[in-house]
């Protein structure tokens, strides 16, 4: 069967862009495929956070993952920092990552110059070598990922070729799957920005109330042309709310154009906004459910079991293949 595996980080709130490129696609996998879903606690750590803010965003990812449809039933959940075997992994595969490869990495980058003149952790330099042990533990074959994380899954790719020509057919080689819609939403307020939940300019929260939705995209940036068409350099406002319309709707890019052809741009995002509405309302109230019950506990509990138990096999052959005496 199939070993599909992801994961969101709790760096803050979760944001349209994580639900449109992430979040909204696990459940799809969870039928027929063997799913693990978690929360990349440790690599929250890899930028500066208060304790009571990364306990509070993981229990709020927890309930949204529940409350997108995924099923404990049907898929593993669990936290990064309950199953110790990603640590242990990642002190061995960091020893096959390079400084040149790691500073070359686009997310380092984007995040050390917002980090401009403070110091910056050896964890989001290192942070690709963590996320290889999270995907390379499990014998992953698919990790469904936004446009941004396709580079750190390349490196885990390149790490597999490099590990198993010097030690043998040890690591599984994983595939990225990043969806073609709705892989890159960008800020509402500065469209040439990813929408991202550490960097919160422009974004629409999942928490967000639903006026607060709507003001947001009735003042979402555009440009000064009436036209709307589908042109990412030239319209990029446009283009971002295009997209947004089309993932919701699940239809494609030229559908949503043919649709709104002739609209003005305030009937266009009038109804860019009735569809976030239609879509997060009914999540939120789940989440909020969920939240309050305290039943992801629970489940995160028992998944961290059976994520344990799937960690073994793979970490006691690493140490082996490497020299690691196993007692
Ligand atoms: P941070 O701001 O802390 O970097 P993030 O909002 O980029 O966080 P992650 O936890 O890094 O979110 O990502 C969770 C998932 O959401 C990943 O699969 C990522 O590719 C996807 N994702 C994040 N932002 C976007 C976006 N703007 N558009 C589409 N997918 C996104
Ligand atoms: N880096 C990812 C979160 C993440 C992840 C993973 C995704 C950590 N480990 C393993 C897929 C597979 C991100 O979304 N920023």
């Amino acid at each position: 069967m199939t070993r599909i595996l992801s994961a969101i980080k709790p760096t803050g709130q979760l944001t349209l862009g994580n639900y449109i490129g992430a979040l909204r696609n696990f459940k799809n996998y969870q039928e027929g495929g063997d799913v693990l879903y978690f929360i990349a606690d440790l690599h929250a750590l890899t930028l500066p956070i208060e304790p009571e803010t990364l306990r509070l965003n993981t229990r709020d990812i927890a309930s949204f993952y529940l409350a997108s449809g995924l099923d404990p039933k049907k898929s593993t959940l669990f936290l990064q920092s309950m199953v110790p075997a990603h640590a242990e992994l990642n002190a061995i595969l960091q020893n096959y990552l390079y400084m040149g490869e790691l500073s070359r990495m686009t997310q380092f980058k984007d995040y050390s110059s917002r980090l401009k003149g403070k110091a910056i952790g050896l964890g989001i330099f290192a942070y690709p070598a963590l996320m290889a042990a999270d995907i390379l533990l499990y014998d992953t074959d698919l990790v469904p990922v936004g446009e941004d994380q396709a580079q750190h899954v390349e490196l885990t790719r390149d790490l597999v070729h490099q590990f198993n020509a010097r030690y043998g057919e040890i690591l599984h080689l994983p595939k990225t799957v990043v969806n073609k819609t709705g892989a890159r939403i960008m800020s509402l307020s500065d469209p040439s920005k990813k929408m991202s939940k550490s960097d919160p300019k422009g974004d629409i929260f999942l928490k967000d109330d639903m006026d607060v939705i709507r003001k947001k995209i009735m003042s979402a940036k555009t440009d000064s042309g009436t036209e709307i068409i589908y042109n990412r350099e030239e319209k990029p406002g446009i283009a971002n709310l295009l997209t947004i319309y089309a993932s919701l709707k699940n239809i494609s890019i030229d559908d949503a154009v043919t649709h709104f052809k002739g609209y003005r741009y305030g009937e266009f995002k009038k109804e860019v906004a009735d569809a976030v509405i239609d879509e997060l309302e009914p999540l939120q109230k789940r989440y909020k459910e969920i939240l309050e019950s305290g039943e992801y506990l629970a489940v995160l509990q028992e998944g961290a079991e059976r994520a344990k138990k799937m960690a073994e096999p793979l970490l006691a052959k690493v140490k082996e293949a490497v020299g690691l005496l196993n007692a």
